[in-house]
């Protein structure tokens, strides 16, 4: 195996023996025959798409996302799964591949063994698999470009996911992730061809998390400031983690009368901003923190667990949650149970709210509240005060701190980094990074908390648009004159859409922690470095210095 798309890579090189997320080595040569075959359908897809064949429907788009979302970081370890959508990918290839011959289309790889490729047995699908990952590509800037790309599709095709999932879709984008996956597989293209598709990327990673914002906005309602109660009650719970708002919509109607109480869970925490969730009173509470605190979190919950994406840390032998824990979507891990989906594609969560009534009350790990729901809306309701501020010198400047936590000990930076900020600094966030600070009571300016979560990770659109709302208030012609600064953490490929996003919007001099991701060669490195002012971190007392030149 060689897998360094997370930014827990081994010695931030690669992982090759094993993954530092748990990841086996046959699982990761799975998953990178899975974005291969992805490839294979796409290029038949591709061809039907632009021909607008109707065998181009549903069925189609989810394959070309799912299949690419279930290879992000920790969200899928379970082999027969992953070789399960192998076949489904197969299958669905061959269809479209006999449908554009039958409509004499011709396609670009259609001699390409991506369009070809065909096992006997398991030892041929094992072999093959070794020889379609990151190593394929020989240049190392080639590599990097082509890894690059694919990890934004991998961000973006989880965004456009949930946004399926509540019915909003976007043909462009799925028209785009033909193009790029590819181009991933395109020897014609050289280092000049690809870095204006990894820009074109974030240009769609801006459309997904627009209509991911629409899709969760439209249904739920515009999130608003909420405390959330991170204590426990007293009725058995079901927790449940991952982004995908559907799922606790589904579970919250189908649990509201069984005496159960629902606690979120890492990136599920901002479901309580909105109106159509947090209207449910059994929607309790948030229980633990960023993701990878659940082998220990989960001992002490009791109760059963849904995940409903990413991010699964592989459990302990012998952990008390073993046979408590379900997947959905494109999550999974051998032997946890799968949410039984209906015919009218609903889920039924009523094995884990039986399971629940038999489960003891959560132990207490915390006590308190948070508070959040700072999303666009709620933000430019606010926006009169905010402005005042900003005018009245109280806030002098915003720092967007958002991204993803990670267990490495260097991440106690961004915790550090929250609490040495200037009293006078307010930090926009989303995504589970805001882990490391959101607990810290930072107190507040004239009544505005100077943690403002927007949101998920996804929601960093929402903090994209604050951005973009006050450069037209303060009348500015660059959003780079806003008292803003970017110090961003990164882990996962959701994280790196959300980078490309930014940097097509404009954003210069985004800080990257904490480390630059090893999938970055020098030269592709030095690009962005020189273009768009990126830059790694340095320490808490350097970097107040750095920023606020004290
Ligand atoms: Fe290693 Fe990250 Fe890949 Fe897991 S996802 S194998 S930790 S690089
Ligand atoms: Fe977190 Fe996995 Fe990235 Fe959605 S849940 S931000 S790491």
């Amino acid at each position: 195996m060689f897998c360094y798309q997370c930014q827990e890579t081994f010695k931030n090189e690669g992982c090759q023996i094993s993954g530092v997320c748990g990841k086996k080595p046959t699982t990761a040569s799975l998953q990178d025959l899975l974005i291969y075959i992805d490839k294979g359908v796409a290029n038949y897809s591709q061809a039907l798409r632009q021909a607008k064949s109707p065998l181009i429907d549903n069925t189609v788009n989810k394959y070309l996302i799912n299949s690419l979302f279930i290879t992000i970081t920790n969200a899928n370890f379970d082999d027969q799964e992953i070789f399960h959508e192998i076949q489904r990918g197969l299958q669905l290839r061959e269809s479209l591949k006999a449908e554009c011959e039958r409509l004499g289309l011709h396609t670009k790889f259609e001699n390409h063994n991506l369009a070809k490729w065909y096992f006997t047995n398991e030892r041929d699908v094992l072999n093959f698999s070794k020889t379609v990952g990151v190593l394929r590509t020989a240049n190392e800037d080639i590599r990097s470009l082509r890894e690059l790309l694919t990890y934004g599709l991998k961000g973006m095709a989880a965004y456009t996911e949930h946004a399926f999932n509540l019915g909003k879709t976007d043909d462009s984008l799925f028209a785009f992730i033909e193009k790029a996956l590819l181009a991933t597989e395109d020897d014609s293209l050289g280092v000049n061809e690809l870095i204006p598709l990894v820009l074109e990327c974030g240009q769609f990673g801006v459309s997904a998390m627009a209509l991911l914002d629409n899709a969760n906005t439209s249904a739920f309602g515009n999130p608003e400031i909420t405390k959330v109660n991170i204590g426990v009650g007293t009725r058995p719970g079901i927790l449940i983690s991952g982004h995908d708002l559907n799922d606790i919509k589904q579970l919250l109607e189908q649990s509201k009368d069984a005496g159960v109480d629902i606690y979120t869970h890492s990136e599920m925490l901002p479901a309580h901003y909105y109106p159509e969730l947090k209207k449910y009173p059994h929607l309790f509470g948030n229980y633990g923190n960023a993701w990878w605190k659940q082998k220990e979190e989960f001992e002490t919950f009791n109760g059963p667990i849904v995940f409903t994406t990413n991010c699964i840390v592989p459990p302990k032998k012998g952990a008390s949650y073993e046979g408590k824990v379900f997947t959905t979507n494109a999550a999974g891990f051998p032997d946890w149970k799968k949410i039984p989906v209906r015919e009218d594609g609903t889920k039924d969560f009523s094995e884990v709210i039986e399971m629940a009534k038999t489960c003891q009350a959560p132990k207490e790990i915390e006590h308190g509240e948070i508070i959040g729901g700072f999303a666009h809306n709620q933000v430019f309701a606010l926006a009169n005060k905010v402005v005042e501020a900003v005018k009245s010198g109280a806030i002098k400047k915003f720092v967007v701190m958002g991204g993803c936590d990670g267990r490495h000990k260097e991440r106690d930076y961004y915790g550090d980094f929250a609490q040495a900020l200037p009293k006078d600094t307010v930090i926009l966030t989303a995504g589970c990074a805001k882990y490391r600070y959101n607990k810290m009571n930072l107190g507040d300016i004239g009544g505005i908390p100077r943690v403002l979560d927007a949101g998920q990770c996804n929601d960093s659109y929402s903090l994209a648009v604050i951005a973009l709302k006050l450069k037209e208030v303060f009348d500015l012609d660059d959003i780079n004159k806003l008292p803003i600064i970017y110090n961003i953490a990164w882990y996962e490929q959701k994280a790196v859409i959300v980078l490309l996003a930014l940097l097509y919007l404009g954003v210069k001099n985004i800080h990257l922690g904490p480390t630059l991701p090893a999938f970055l060669s020098p030269n592709v490195a030095k690009v962005l470095v020189e273009n768009f002012g990126i830059a790694g971190i340095g320490t808490v007392e350097d970097d107040m210095k750095k920023f606020f030149e004290m």
